[in-house]
């Protein structure tokens, strides 16, 4: 009970520091072009902007395909034998991958989303296989990473129905207080069980409002990973993808920011040589 108690005061400090944080930091945001806004402006609306790498223009993308191709190759040929769940290689202290993502206009559209000096968290290249049963994190979250997490999700193949999109719900759908709220997180945080799966949700949320991030290679989806509920869906055809994650410099929970730079996921280069058995940790 004291310990409780105790959490509970210790959580409304760290809340109103969070607080006063962005309100003292809010007029040291650094300004943006009107592109640039439209992203900032769908994060804060929708929770999520799709735009492409084409449009974005960033100089340092050709050698991100180049590179990401390079990568995939070597985890192909290092093989994958557990198919349900995603092969993730960790791609964050290789230069190409660190330098697109730390591109000046990315870390000051995160900067302006977040409120607060931005930290670029690391990248995770992705393989996702066919599955025809949800789990993990294609059962329905929201990440726990920050109170805010910028995730920047570039296609690196075309990905219609059968790909297994991203998929999520608009913000203003599960925002506030209400009933609708009060169900997805009690269905979100029981214990033992991760997410919430399509048939649970269905009922609370019609699927007329879920939305598909169908796109060509080279699509970019900007999203607020712990603001709005989301997950991957099934597929019968694979997806290859990278995952940017951007959060405060001082997130809410460090720790599970570690993944994206620590060895908890193999760079590529080195799995054939020191083949290792990835973890599924969701990143919930
Ligand atoms: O696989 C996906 O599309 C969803 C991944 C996810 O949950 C995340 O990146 O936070
Ligand atoms: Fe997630």
């Amino acid at each position: 009970m004291f310990d409780k108690i105790r959490n509970k005061v210790l959580g409304l400090f760290s809340e109103s520091g969070y607080w006063w944080s962005r309100v003292a930091h809010a007029k040291k945001l650094p300004e943006v072009s009107a592109s640039d806004r439209s992203i900032i402006n769908g994060l804060k609306k929708e929770g999520a902007y799709i735009t492409s790498l084409e449009e974005l223009g960033l100089s340092s993308t050709p050698f991100l395909l180049q590179a990401s191709r390079k990568c995939l190759q070597l985890m192909t040929a290092a093989g994958w034998s557990v198919q349900t769940e995603p092969q993730i290689c960790t791609v964050t202290d290789m230069l190409e991958f660190s330098s697109w993502g730390k591109e000046n206009r990315l870390l000051k559209i995160a900067e302006n989303y977040l409120g607060l000096p931005v930290k670029f968290q690391g990248v995770h290249l992705r393989r996702d296989f066919p599955s025809s049963k949800q789990c993990g994190i294609q059962r329905w979250h929201w990440d726990i990473e920050d109170r805010r997490v910028v995730k920047i999700i570039v296609y690196l193949n075309d990905v219609d129905e059968k790909t297994g999109p991203f998929e999520y719900i608009p913000r203003n759908l599960t925002s506030g207080w209400s009933w609708r709220r009060w169900q997805i997180t009690r269905a979100a945080k029981r214990p033992g069980v991760f997410g919430i799966a399509d048939e649970e949700l269905t009922s609370i949320i019609p699927k007329s409002a879920w939305r598909k991030c169908i796109g060509p290679a080279g699509t970019v989806i900007f999203v607020d990973t712990a603001s709005v509920l989301h997950h991957g869906t099934l597929r019968t055809k694979e997806r290859s993808a990278l995952f940017f994650v951007y959060t405060a410099a001082i997130p809410k929970r460090p720790e599970e920011c570690e993944q994206y730079s620590d060895l908890t996921y193999q760079r590529p280069d080195r799995l054939v040589a020191e083949p290792i058995v990835n973890i599924c940790k969701p990143t919930v």
